[in-house]
């Protein structure tokens, strides 16, 4: 038995884009309902300030205002369960808020101008308090955040991970033993690695249905995990789980953001069922900046150690990560992420510490990459900045010090993880040669010649993706908060229907990834089906299966494995159906054209619809054949995927201005076997973008009082397409072995590979004035004033 077509590999165009680019997607706020209400916030404009009281008089005498709620009418309600809760958010805050744009009551109205008008007219008397926002005074413990607490440090992960104390103490010891000798070359730079805002060209919106008749609420939300936000809904206002169905219709970008379960979408369901009346929230932009989650917020000291030859000898790493007010979804697990891949590509012992601290800000979670991007920045830029200290080409130092292509299968990295497969070497030289590194130098020294300020910087990376093994899910995750199993499991159901067409099942909840196109070619490869016959729904929780939604670059690689498999067994079962009409035997069944034949015999065929109607009419069936023709399996990943590659890029810097432009960007990823190249280069593209972003302009600034500075986007920049240059993409395939389909992630891996690049690529074009670092983002002012500087 055996499919002789595959879709597996094929550059199919995306299924999703025709609705969406001619405006015909739905999306929560396409979503009405008769008799809808609006909910509006009323947010604190104090970073730290005790709520002295509320009135809400005026609001409830407004017209159309409906109801005014504050901490006092919630009941038991709270405050909001995560699946790492060390701080937990109140759902409104009625006694001493810790942020900005802290939510302290919610409006509802007929409709949202007159919620708002309610909103403006509560009165809320604050006393202010000193906030915390620089992260080394949250670390000192000066001042606490969250008033009665010990400290501001949450917890602190150090690695190698897994390590006694004392053995990483080891570690560091041996590195330090490194630092005394002779030939020791030591580079330390304290670097930030700084705050950005995830910015979704949809911002957040929750629509919730309450139905008496039947006792359930139906929400629409735009959420990267309905079925955690189900479960989380369902927890919190006592419901059994069947009795909340979430709906995740057309999302217009996640990044992260919406991979968390937040008040509003618990306090708009709770309030649809108080008011009998359907609620809906929509976010403005302000309140995207100041109280969705925020990304990265890092800053720490990376010091290596090697010798004038290029052998890196140790690399040591202590930081501080910006945890905000209070812990959400996976708030704490983010700098554990940066542990995961904190020795890169290489080999050198490594100590790792990072302290993870409460300030008067929003929380910060999952931003693309996750922890990623930040540990790869500190571990390449202090790699280039080692390879001019002696003098070596970057990418010669790089090569030098990988794990080797032979120390896998079974590869632990220095930091304490089990890698899965891996030929560093290959992928950086796929992209030298790509790039014609040789002449590149060549040209930038011909520009150097003239008076021109042009750079050539690369770096590699590595990344995990598909969280796994299932183990880990016990490491002090809350799932029973949602209501979720204790696992890192992916979810696929399969149904060949008796037209012929098929549909797939998935418990991801996709923001712009391509699950309907690539789970569509995965099926399509098991089953022969045309790719057109085949429909993928998901973000429903009234019909998938249980997943835990799409993050970490995960659903390729574990929900569609568990399709893969599904459809596999489905083909198993068709197999035996076929063979029954056929009078053939099982083995010699092949599947193709949308049918099965008896191989070497494709006249003798049956169609899809024939082996249908048979599953279906089992009365036709070989005794015993169970009805029906589908399968839902759950994939256990054995591990996670290791993705990796190298980027480079060429930049000229214009030293009256201080302005960077990207003149090429190059790029080697290695994202194991590929399901749809296309898909597959626009993921990358976008995540180099994301990077580029924070590189050259993304920046979330807090002043000392607490306000966002730069919460909208007129002062928080992002890149646009002028702003790029057209990527040249090129790869290795290192397959991987943990899933049938040898596939790891690639939906971050642009970004965790690109925002080092662009900075090493401007130190290098600055190198001529003696520039060793910059911080990000590197905006014209900043890279003029570092040239200013370096001129005396
Ligand atoms: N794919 C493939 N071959 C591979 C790996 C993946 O063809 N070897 C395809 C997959 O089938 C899928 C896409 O590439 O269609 C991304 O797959 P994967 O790497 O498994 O990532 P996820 O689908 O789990 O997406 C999550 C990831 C994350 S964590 C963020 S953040 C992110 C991202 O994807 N946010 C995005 N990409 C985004 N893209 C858009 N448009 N919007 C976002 O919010």
């Amino acid at each position: 038995m055996t499919t002789t077509t595959s879709a597996l590999g094929g550059a199919i165009r995306r299924r999703e884009d025709p609705a969406l680019i001619r405006g015909r997607g739905r999306y929560v706020d396409d979503i009405k309902l008769p008799n809808e209400t609006a909910a509006v916030f009323v947010r604190s404009p104090f970073a730290r300030a005790k709520v002295l009281s509320i009135d809400t008089s005026e609001a409830l005498a407004t017209d159309g205002v409906l109801a005014v709620y504050t901490a006092d009418d919630l009941g038991d309600l709270g405050p909001l369960i995560a699946q790492l809760s060390f701080l937990p958010r109140p759902l409104l805050n009625g006694d001493e808020v810790k942020h900005v744009g802290e939510a302290v009551a919610m409006v509802i109205g007929e409709n949202r101008y007159v919620a708002q008008d309610g909103a403006d007219a509560v009165f809320v008397d604050y006393e202010p308090l000193t906030p915390v926002i620089d992260l080394k005074d949250s670390l000192s413990d000066r001042q606490l955040v969250h008033t009665g607490s010990e400290s501001n440090t949450i917890l602190s992960w150090a690695g190698p991970f897994g390590a006694e104390p004392e053995a990483q103490q080891a570690v560091k010891d041996q590195i330090e033993a490194a630092k005394q000798r002779d030939d020791a070359v030591v580079v330390s730079q304290e670097m930030i690695n700084q705050r950005l805002i995830p910015t979704a060209i949809e911002p957040r919106r929750v629509l919730a249905e309450w139905s008496s008749g039947y006792g359930s609420l139906n929400v629409w939300s735009s959420s990267q995990i309905p079925h955690a936000l189900a479960g989380a809904i369902a927890v919190s206002l006592g419901l059994r789980s069947t009795k909340v169905r979430v709906v995740a219709p057309e999302v217009g970008g996640g990044f992260g953001a919406k991979l968390n379960v937040y008040n509003d979408e618990i306090l708009v369901s709770w309030a649809a069922r108080h008011l009998g009346r359907p609620v809906r929230w929509t976010e403005t932009r302000r309140e995207a900046a100041n109280s969705t989650i925020h990304g990265r917020g890092w800053v720490g000291t990376a010091t290596l150690v090697g010798t004038r030859d290029g052998e890196i000898l140790g690399y040591d790493f202590e930081g501080i990560a910006d945890m905000g007010a209070y812990t959400q979804n996976f708030t704490v697990a983010i700098p554990l992420l940066g542990l995961f891949v904190a020795s890169g590509q290489y080999k050198m012992p490594t100590y790792w510490k990072i302290d993870c601290v409460a300030t008067n800000t929003m929380t910060t979670d999952a931003y693309r990459g996750a922890g990623r991007p930040e540990a790869m920045y500190y571990i390449e830029r202090i790699v280039d900045m080692y390879a001019r200290e002696i003098g070596m080409d970057p990418a010669e130092v790089r090569r030098r010090n990988f794990i080797a292509k032979e120390a896998f299968p079974g590869a632990v990295s220095p930091a304490g993880f089990a890698m899965d497969t891996g030929d560093y070497a290959k992928n950086l030289d796929a992209l030298l040669d790509s790039a014609d590194y040789a002449s590149l130098k060549a040209e930038r020294d011909a520009a150097r010649a003239e008076g021109r300020y042009v750079g050539v910087g690369l770096a590699t990376y590595v990344e995990v993706c598909g969280f796994a093994p299932s183990g880990l899910a016990d490491m002090g995750f809350n799932w029973a908060n949602y209501g979720l199993p204790t696992a890192f499991n992916g979810s696929g159901l399969v149904r060949v229907n008796p037209d012929a067409t098929a549909t797939v099942v998935i418990g991801t909840g996709p923001t712009g990834q391509g699950h309907e196109t690539t789970w569509a070619q995965i099926v399509s490869d098991r089953l022969g089906i045309p790719v057109d016959d085949i429909t993928v729904k998901h973000g429903d929780t009234g019909d998938s299966p249980m997943g835990i939604g799409t993050f970490g670059s995960r659903s390729a690689a574990v929900d569609g494995s568990a399709t893969y498999e599904a459809a596999d067994r489905v083909r198993k079962k068709a197999a035996k159906l076929a063979a029954h009409l056929l009078e053939a035997s099982e083995d010699d069944i092949v599947f193709a054209d949308g049918g099965a034949h008896v191989a070497g015999s494709p006249e003798s065929k049956v169609g899809w619809a024939d082996i249908a109607t048979v599953a279906y009419q089992v009365h036709k069936a070989p005794a015993g054949t169970e009805p029906g023709l589908e399968s839902e399996v759950f994939f256990t990943p054995s591990n996670a995927t290791w993705p990796f590659g190298s980027h480079l890029a060429m930049v000229e810097v214009d030293p009256e201005t201080g302005n960077v432009e990207i003149l090429r960007y190059i790029t080697a990823d290695d994202c194991g076997n590929v399901i749809n190249p296309m898909i597959v280069h626009g993921q990358i593209h976008g995540g180099i973008v994301q990077g580029i972003g924070q590189a050259l302009f993304e920046d979330a600034i807090y002043d000392s009082d607490g306000n966002l500075l730069t919460g909208s986007l007129v002062d928080y920049p992002i890149p646009t397409a002028g702003d790029v240059p057209s990527f040249e993409l090129h790869g290795t395939v290192t397959p991987t072995d943990v899933n049938p389909m040898g596939v790891k992630g690639v939906g971050e891996a642009g970004t965790i590979g690109s925002a080092q690049t662009i900075v090493n690529a401007v130190v290098d074009a600055l190198e001529p004035l003696g520039v060793k670092h910059i911080d990000m983002p590197l905006r014209p002012r900043r890279v003029w004033e570092a040239i200013q500087k370096a001129r005396g």
